[in-house]
């Protein structure tokens, strides 16, 4: 625990805060966490008693744990997620809005006395490396030993926060209670004129562990704005060349559960060995406009919430070494007879297995036995494919960034802005399927502009407009790609294979980059020519590769005209600059 010295140094407002939640919630103890392994011990060993945290095999799983969330709790919430400011243009046609004082006192009804016969955990924590300018500090209050424990992985906590919340001029402010769990009282309401959020009735992920969407996002998106720098929903990836003696960092955005983490641990193909890739952050990163006039980037988190589910040696070899320590495991299924964790696609099923809530699975029965939406969480550090520059307090510069989501048609493999200001509308109109990491139906095409549609803290038009004005600053800015590895064939199959060989696309977006290549020129931008796509090794036919770049110009005419009625919906906040490059697009596609 933090002792008084520590406590001492925090800035007064904030010790005071502690203290008026501690006043209104009346927990019956209260622990300040210095993110120390006795602390982590002590933790893991109240869990197990209190029968919520299962202790994995030592042997293959060393330190590791799986815990249940409630079955109705195992996914954002969407229709829950409010955005609470003065009045309701501030949030947007795109976020749920309250207006401040009623938030305020909903939540504050609602956290009344919630937290008696608990213990108040205050976690001090760092997003993004130590002493940089590019990082932020917070302090979340929570009575949650499980999200204490994500919050040890996911951020830098405890002592090393506390040095850093001293240096900084503002901190973020997070208030979170499980409270009973019911779904009809579950909110998470972020106050970003007030650095203040508050979630209840939820342990979910990004519900519960306040630092991950709603600090890193949610509220860093407005900071961001008002600072001049970009807050967004992207994995960040070094490639090295050994032959060009480069290095490569590529910035991408895809929705939720759309392969930011798979392609963030990408492993190239054998005949690639000339290449080898490192992650940077798998899931957010914030970037800055450099002295220079580049675009940089820094990962503020310090581990991975990646989902389980669907992980495994053909999709992602790289992490799973790291899955053998140090890991806590949410609703994936448990093999009784020796204790370890098991989803789809880690590998075959044994006959029996505990299912994510808990009851008996048998093989062949027809259902899954990890939740779709299951998670590891797992830390950084340990990650054997690591990029060092994780820890650079001046982030990495891009050099492509790339948007793009699920699309089962007409969006192309791959293809090429011809500008960085026609990248930005390549973010803007994404329009991509739903999965299970919102509680909502999935496979539902619907608009994620930068995939940020549910982590934008303010107007989206604004945002929109923001990208412009940083655009603005940049001198040289990265190369931008959209991606769709997502397009199916007439039986419903996926037709590009994905996940590693995906690396094959990163590699003609460098040669891109060097200027090596041509590139077809299309009314939406550029499409490789297919003789410059390295396809070596790769059993697929061409007119399966062709059909993957096939212009479809009705399709896209319609495509366009989804675009605008979203569009439409931000009236005057939607910049000029979106519709003058929409318009560009629109009446090329027109012309084609
Ligand atoms: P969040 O953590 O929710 O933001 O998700 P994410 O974007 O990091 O997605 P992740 O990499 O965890 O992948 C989510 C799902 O997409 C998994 O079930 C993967 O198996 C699947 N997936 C990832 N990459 C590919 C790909 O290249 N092709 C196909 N077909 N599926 C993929
Ligand atoms: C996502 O849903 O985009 C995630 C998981 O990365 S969560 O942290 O729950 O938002
Ligand atoms: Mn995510």
């Amino acid at each position: 625990m933090l002792d008084e010295k520590d406590i001492k140094s925090l800035p007064g407002s904030l010790v005071s805060w502690v203290y008026e939640v501690k006043e209104r919630t009346k927990p019956d103890k209260v622990y300040w966490c210095d993110g120390s392994d006795e602390e982590n011990a002590e933790l893991n060993n109240l869990l197990t008693n209190e029968g919520k945290w299962i202790k994995l095999n030592e042997k293959e799983y060393e330190n590791c744990y799986l815990y249940r969330t409630q079955r109705d709790d195992v996914a954002r919430v969407e229709d829950r997620t409010l955005i609470c400011t003065e009045n309701a243009e501030e949030a947007g046609p795109t976020n749920r809005w309250m207006k401040k004082e009623k938030a305020f006192k909903m939540m504050w009804g609602l956290f009344d006395g919630v937290m008696r016969g608990k213990t108040m955990y205050i976690i001090p924590y760092l997003m993004g490396p130590e002493n940089s300018d590019f990082s932020q500090v917070g302090i979340e209050i929570t009575d949650s030993a499980y999200v204490v424990l994500n919050m040890r992985i996911l951020t830098r906590m405890g002592q090393v926060a506390v040095k850093e919340i001293g240096k900084k001029k503002k901190y973020v402010r997070a208030l979170h209670s499980t409270g009973d769990l019911s779904i009809k009282n579950r909110y998470i309401c972020h106050f970003p004129d007030e650095l203040l959020l508050m979630s209840i009735n939820t342990e979910y992920g990004g519900n519960a562990i306040l630092s991950k969407k709603p600090h890193a996002l949610r509220i860093a998106s407005v900071a961001a704005r008002d600072e001049g720098w970009l807050a967004e929903h992207m994995f960040l990836l070094e490639v090295s060349d050994k032959k060009r003696k480069n290095k490569y960092y590529i910035s991408g955005a895809l929705p939720s559960a759309s392969g930011k983490t798979n392609l963030a641990m990408i492993k190239p193909p054998s005949n690639f060995n000339e290449f080898e890739a490192r992650t940077v952050g798998d899931d957010i990163s914030w970037l800055f406009v450099g002295k220079g006039g580049e675009l940089r980037g820094i990962n503020p988190e310090n581990g991975f919430f990646g989902v389980a589910y669907g992980t495994g040696p053909s999709s992602n070899p790289n992490i799973l070494e790291s899955l053998k320590k140090n890991t806590i495991f949410t609703n994936v299924a448990l093999n009784p007879k020796n204790n370890t964790p098991w989803w789809e696609g880690l590998s075959e099923p044994t006959e029996l297995l505990y299912d994510w809530t808990g009851t008996e699975w048998h093989t062949g029965n027809g259902k899954e036995a990890a939740h779709k939406n299951s998670r590891f969480t797992t830390p950084l550090k340990q990650y054997k494919f690591k990029s060092k520059s994780y820890e650079d307090p001046n982030g990495v510069e891009l050099s492509i960034m790339l948007f793009g989501g699920r699309r089962s048609s007409l969006i192309p493999l791959v293809y090429e802005a011809k500008t960085f200001e026609q990248g930005i509308l390549l973010g803007a109109m994404t329009r991509a399927e739903t999965t299970a990491a919102q509680s909502a139906s999935t496979g539902i095409v619907r608009s994620d502009p930068m995939s940020m549609l549910a982590f934008c803290g303010y107007n989206m038009g604004d945002y929109f407009k923001h990208w412009f004005d940083v655009a603005d600053k940049v001198k040289n800015p990265p190369k931008v790609f959209n991606v769709n590895w997502f397009r199916k064939d007439e039986k419903g199959n996926y037709i590009w294979p994905g996940f590693g060989e995906n690396f094959r696309v990163l590699k003609w977006m460098i040669d891109r980059v060097d200027k090596k290549v041509n590139a077809i020129e299309l009314p939406i931008g550029f499409i490789p020519n297919i003789k410059d796509l390295d396809l070596k090794g790769l059993n697929i036919r061409k007119e399966k590769i062709e059909e993957l770049f096939y212009f479809d110009k009705q399709g896209w005419l319609k495509e366009l005209n989804e675009v605008k009625v979203f569009f439409k919906k931000f009236e005057k906040n939607l910049p000029s600059k979106l519709w003058y490059e929409f318009d560009k697009m629109y009446k090329s596609v027109q012309e084609y």
